[in-house]
């Protein structure tokens, strides 16, 4: 029997299972609510139906609301409140339903499940009400629901910070009421036939675990001061946590009103369509137009690491993190030793915050195997090289690697700076050389840059592509030019925070400016956790200084004075033991003799200029990456510069942010810096012509893909 193409009953006796089918992942699309709608007034008029078994069909039960729909909610296509109702309809169904769970009930997949007069799951299923991470809350009835069976503070830490839950901790929770091993369908009938004679318990009506207001009080605070701190500047959470709260204060219809007008407020907030653009170009970013999703990927069964420093110490531990056996090489004992020690310090702290078992790690240090020599490099599917960054030392291991591995295996260079055509002259195979640029710490950012030579091969990319998934990071194939994307435009990014500081900003309000527009941290801040000496290496090395255009001096001066930033205990700032930043008060000292000297005027600057200065410095060198085909969309940019820079993800990156405030402002400011400040503020050529003809970089397609 069918409802619609969407919703099928079928019978198993006295059980009716109605199954949705909505491939991908049952998300909630136009016709799904109705076709339930309908299949439960069916069941309800069927005298042979004694209970029934909502499951859902192929790799996951409903995984949430359709969000490609929500424009039809925004634009007022759709009031979107079909859900609530079915909801209120499934709960008042005379006939006990279950909820089977596998895969992952989400958001309203789980507002559905909770409906359900029972809920069994598979134990890999996971339940959740990640909306926050859209930028939104619950909106049928989640934040309502979920206290009344899991309890005030779980509900509200899984409504306000959005992870998921594993199903055995909802069934302790009391979200499950049971665990079905094997077969879920027939689980499920059998513990349908369990409880048909049961009474069909209301959710809404379970008010025992609701609390009082004196228990309820320090939840709601802690909730709240996490929020704050965790999800600073997102005003989802602290949504989400009032709309708990009204769970506890309200009668339930009330608590649902609040819980709607709090969600669509967010749904058309800004921060929401930020986070929907990640979330979807999240997924964009793996699909390359002219890699076809077909193209086969090339067996990675067992690695190699060449350098045991920071990088390739953290590089390791991410390939045995996802279970990849990995030789780690170094030249001499002392260097090897040191980097064992740092990754075994780096698990011991894991293991310490209860980020990870001591199992875990114990089989994962096992999968890491130190060497000094290249025996067994001839057995690994991929070497990733991460030394010291110098082109010839780079091109020598490449050359020694090609002799040494087998054809057919890939050779990555972990360069953040050097061109990746070149190192790949030096060997007789470049379509299997590659970039995979890390971040620091490898083991902890989620950015994979993947970088384009000339001759990689289309394999090499969709494998290294498959294997930035395999190893949790995000990756995003770039083209190769200096300094790549992300860096590329950092780089203007960090001069512009130099040159307002050199103008009279304070180094406090430099930073304290772009903390407060999102950034995890300041740029001032980021270069003394850096190293201020590695961006000196680099400017000298690659900067032709051509004295008509304006040059930093603030951190070459600060490194010719020792201050490297954290390591020394002074750069921007000065550092305790505990590399605890406190402001220098011979910093402005300084700049402001420096400033004097070279013949700048001080004057007092605004945060907004601040923000400005920095961020459009960005947006414009973002602009000539896209132009120039190095990045493949404008979304490619932003996510780069979330994961691996610490935008803030409910500002959706810098293009998109730049769209946002409109690209005629945008282009309206640089060109003023242009004036102001010289040549480096030249707009590019895209962002002129966007903005003059009132167009945005999400619109903008280079059709050419990714330069080689
Ligand atoms: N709506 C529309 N498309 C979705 C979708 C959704 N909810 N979830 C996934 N997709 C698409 C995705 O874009 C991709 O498309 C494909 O499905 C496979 O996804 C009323 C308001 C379920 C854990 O936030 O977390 O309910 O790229 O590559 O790694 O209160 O997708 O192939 O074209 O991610 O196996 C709440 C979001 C919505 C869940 C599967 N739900 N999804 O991961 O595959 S708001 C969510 C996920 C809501 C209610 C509120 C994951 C996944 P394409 P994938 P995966």
């Amino acid at each position: 029997m069918v409802t619609n193409n969407l919703v099928q009953i079928s019978k198993d006796g006295e059980v009716a299972v109605i199954t949705v089918n909505n491939p991908p992942v049952n998300a909630l699309s136009l016709g799904l609510p109705e076709g339930i709608a309908e299949a439960i007034e069916s069941i309800a008029a069927d005298n042979q139906v004694k209970t029934a078994v909502l499951i859902g069909a192929g790799k996951t039960f409903v995984a949430g609301a359709d969000i490609k729909e929500f424009g039809k909610i925004t634009s007022g296509e759709r009031r979107g409140s079909e859900l609530v109702q079915l909801l209120l309809k499934m709960e008042d169904c005379r006939k006990p339903l279950v909820a089977a769970i596998h895969g992952t009930a989400f958001g309203g997949g789980l507002e559905l499940a909770m409906a359900a007069h029972y809920r069994v799951a598979n134990p890999g299923a996971q339940v959740g009400q990640p909306e926050v991470k859209l930028g939104i809350i619950p909106g049928a009835g989640g934040t309502q629901r979920l206290p009344r069976l899991a309890g005030v503070a779980k509900a509200v830490e899984m409504c306000a910070e959005g992870n998921p839950v594993k199903a055995s901790d909802a069934l302790q929770f009391g979200i499950l009421d049971r665990l079905i091993e094997g077969d879920l369908r027939a689980g499920a009938i059998e513990f349908a036939h369990e409880i048909a004679a049961k009474p069909a318990l209301k959710t809404r009506e379970r008010n025992e675990k609701l609390g009082t207001p004196e228990q309820n009080a320090p939840i709601f605070a802690a909730a709240r001061q996490n929020a704050c701190h965790k999800q600073r500047g997102m005003v989802a959470p602290l949504a989400a946590i009032d709309a708990v709260e009204a769970a506890t204060l309200m009668r339930f219809e009330q608590g649902c009103e609040f819980e709607r007008n709090r969600f669509i407020e967010c749904l058309f907030s800004e921060q929401s369509k930020a986070l929907i653009h990640v979330f979807f170009g999240e997924r964009e970013v793996a699909k390359i137009p002219d890699v076809a999703k077909e193209t086969p990927v090339l067996p990675l069964a067992a690695a190699a690491v060449i350098g045991a420093g920071t990088m390739g110490g953290g590089i390791a531990m991410v390939f045995a993190n996802a279970g990849i056996p990995v030789l780690l090489k170094e030249v001499d004992r002392a260097a090897l030793d040191r980097g064992l020690a740092n990754i075994r310090k780096n698990y011991a702290n894991s293991v310490s915050k209860g980020r990870l078992t001591q199992q875990f790690v114990d089989e994962r240090l096992n999968l890491i195997q130190p060497t000094l020599s290249f025996d067994g490099f001839s057995a690994v599917d991929m070497v990733v090289e991460a030394v010291f960054e110098g082109m010839e030392l780079k091109k020598q291991v490449f050359a020694e690697l090609d002799r040494v591995c087998k054809p057919g295996a890939i050779l990555a260079s972990n360069t953040s700076t050097l061109n990746i055509d070149e190192i790949a002259s030096s060997t007789s195979r470049p379509e299997f050389v590659i970039g995979t640029h890390f971040f620091s710490p490898a083991n902890v950012m989620r950015l994979l840059e993947i970088v384009r030579g000339r001759a990689s091969s289309k394999e090499v990319i969709a494998t290294c592509m498959q294997l930035s998934k395999k190893l949790g990071k995000v990756g995003v194939l770039v083209g190769n030019c200096m300094g790549f994307v992300g860096n590329r435009m950092f780089g203007p990014y960090r001069r512009e925070a130099q040159f307002l500081v050199e103008e009279g900003a304070g180094v406090e309000a430099v930073d304290k400016a772009l903390f407060d527009f999102g950034m995890a941290m300041g740029p001032l801040a980021t270069g003394d956790l850096a190293g201020l000496d590695v961006g000196r290496r680099i400017r000298k090395e690659y900067h032709q200084q051509d004295p008509n255009v304006r040059q930093p001096f603030a951190e070459d001066k600060l490194c010719e004075l020792g201050r490297f930033g954290q390591k020394t205990g002074a750069g921007w700032y000065k550092y305790d033991e505990q590399r605890r930043a406190e402001p220098d008060p011979a910093v402005p000292v300084l700049l402001r003799e420096w400033s004097e000297k070279a013949g700048i005027p001080q004057r007092t600057i605004s945060s907004d200029e601040i923000v400005e200065r920095c961020i459009y410095a960005l947006v414009n060198e973002g602009a000539r990456i896209l132009e120039q085909g190095y990045a493949l969309r404008a979304t490619d940019i932003d996510i780069i510069f979330l994961y691996g820079y610490g935008f803030p993800a409910y500002r959706g990156g810098p293009m998109w942010h730049a769209d946002r405030v409109g690209l005629k402002k945008v282009y309206h400011r640089v060109s003023e810096f242009h004036r102001q400040f010289g040549a480096l503020w030249e707009p590019a050529p895209l962002l002129e012509q966007l903005a003059v003809h009132g167009r945005t970089f999400s619109d903008f397609q280079t059709g050419r893909g990714v330069a080689a």
